[in-house]
C-alpha cells in the first residue's frame, strides 16, 4: 500500500466519523398545506399533491405554504441541532425570478381530507380540521392574524429562477435561526407549529407548488435534513479522584469537568486529564491543595481515593503526596 493511500484512507474514515457524536437525520413532513387568500375561509387543501406558496398569474391572490416536521420523534432529547436543511421539489413555477422564505408559525393548525388535485392551485371546498385562510380549523378555530399567525423573522430563504428554470428541488440552507427554530421544536413539541412559506407576491404573479407528502412520487416529497450532536461522558476532576460523567452531572466546588469523550483511566497518574495533586481543582498545584487534600483525607472523603481503590487509606497519601511534587 503506497503512502498516497494510506493518507487517503485516513482521510475517508474522518470525513464519515465526523465531528465528534454528531449525527445526521433526514425526515418526511409531519402535515403540509396552503392557505389560499379567500376573504370566506372557504378553501383548503389538506390531503392534495402539492402546496403553494406566492401570488397566482390568475389574480386569485396569495397562496401561503404550511409545513411542520415531528423533530422530537427523530431527534434524541438533549441534543443540539447544529444544521437544518430543508428541501423541496417545486413542480410548477411562475416566471419571475423570486425569494421564498421561512417563518416561524406561532399557532397550531390543522390538515383535514380536502384535496384541489391538479394542478391544484385553485384549492378545493374546505374540510373540517383544514387549515384556510381565516381558519387554524376549519370551520371553528381560528387564526389570530388573517392569513396566518407567525413571525415576521426570516427563518431561511431560497431564491426561485424564472419558470421552468426552478422546477426541481429548491434547498433552504441551513441559518441560526432555523438551527434555533428546530431546537425549540425539540426541546418544546408541544410549541412546534412549523413553518409558513412566504412567496414575494410581486406583481401578482408569483405563485410556486412545490410538492407534499401526499404526492404519490415518494422522491419528490418534503425532507427536513437535521445534524445535531449529543453529549458524550468524559472526564470529571473531583478533587483527587475522576470519574467519567455528563458535564451536567460534573458540578459542585472542588469539580471541573475536562471535556466530553475524554477517560480517567490512564494507569500513569501524570497522563491523567486531572491533576490528581490540584486537590482543589483551580487549575494550580499549591500548597493549599496538600493542606486540603489531608483534611479530607481524614475526612474520609471518598474525593482522595486517588488510587481509585475503593477506599481511603494511607497509600492514597503517598500517591498524593508524589503527584504533588511531581508537580501533577
Ligand atoms: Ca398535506
Ligand atoms: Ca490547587
Ligand atoms: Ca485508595
Amino acid at each position: 500500500m503506497s503512502m498516497r493511500t494510506v493518507i487517503g484512507l485516513g482521510l475517508a474514515i474522518s470525513l464519515s466519523l465526523g465531528a465528534y457524536g454528531q449525527s445526521t437525520v433526514s425526515i418526511p413532513a409531519a402535515a403540509d398545506t396552503t392557505l389560499f387568500q379567500d376573504t370566506a375561509g372557504e378553501l383548503g387543501n389538506g390531503v392534495g399533491a402539492h402546496f403553494f406558496a406566492g401570488d397566482t398569474v390568475r389574480g386569485l391572490g396569495a397562496r401561503r405554504g404550511l409545513i411542520r416536521f415531528d423533530i422530537a420523534s427523530a431527534v434524541p432529547s438533549g441534543a443540539t441541532i447544529t444544521q437544518a436543511v430543508l428541501r423541496l421539489n417545486c413542480s410548477r413555477n411562475n416566471s419571475t425570478v423570486d425569494v421564498v422564505t421561512l417563518h416561524r408559525v406561532l399557532s397550531s393548525w390543522g390538515e383535514g381530507i380536502s384535496d384541489a388535485g391538479t394542478p391544484g392551485g385553485a384549492g378545493a371546498p374546505a374540510e373540517i380540521g383544514d387549515a384556510t385562510w381565516l381558519h387554524r380549523s376549519y370551520p371553528t378555530v381560528l387564526w389570530g392574524t388573517i392569513g396566518g399567525d407567525f413571525d415576521p423573522a426570516v427563518s431561511a430563504s431560497a431564491s426561485l429562477a424564472d419558470g421552468l428554470a426552478a422546477v426541481g428541488p429548491v434547498v433552504w440552507a441551513s441559518t441560526p435561526t432555523s438551527v434555533a427554530n428546530v431546537q425549540s421544536w425539540l426541546d418544546s413539541p408541544a410549541l412546534n407549529f412549523g413553518w409558513l412559506l412566504l412567496g414575494s407576491n410581486i406583481s401578482g404573479a408569483t405563485a410556486h407548488r412545490f410538492d407534499t407528502r401526499e404526492n404519490p412520487t415518494p422522491t419528490v416529497r418534503p425532507a427536513l435534513t437535521i445534524t445535531y450532536t449529543l453529549p458524550a461522558p468524559g472526564a470529571c476532576c473531583r478533587g483527587s479522584t475522576c470519574a467519567v460523567v455528563l458535564a451536567g452531572a460534573c458540578t459542585g466546588p472542588g469539580t471541573r469537568f475536562v471535556g466530553d469523550g475524554i477517560a480517567c483511566d490512564a494507569p500513569a497518574i501524570f497522563t491523567d486529564p486531572c491533576c490528581k495533586a490540584d486537590h482543589d481543582q483551580d487549575g494550580m498545584v499549591a500548597l493549599a491543595d496538600v493542606f486540603t487534600f489531608l483534611n479530607a483525607w481524614f475526612a474520609s472523603s471518598t474525593l482522595t481515593d486517588i488510587d481509585s481503590s475503593g477506599n481511603v487509606e494511607l497509600a492514597d497519601i503517598f500517591t498524593f503526596l508524589n503527584a504533588w511534587f511531581a508537580g501533577c
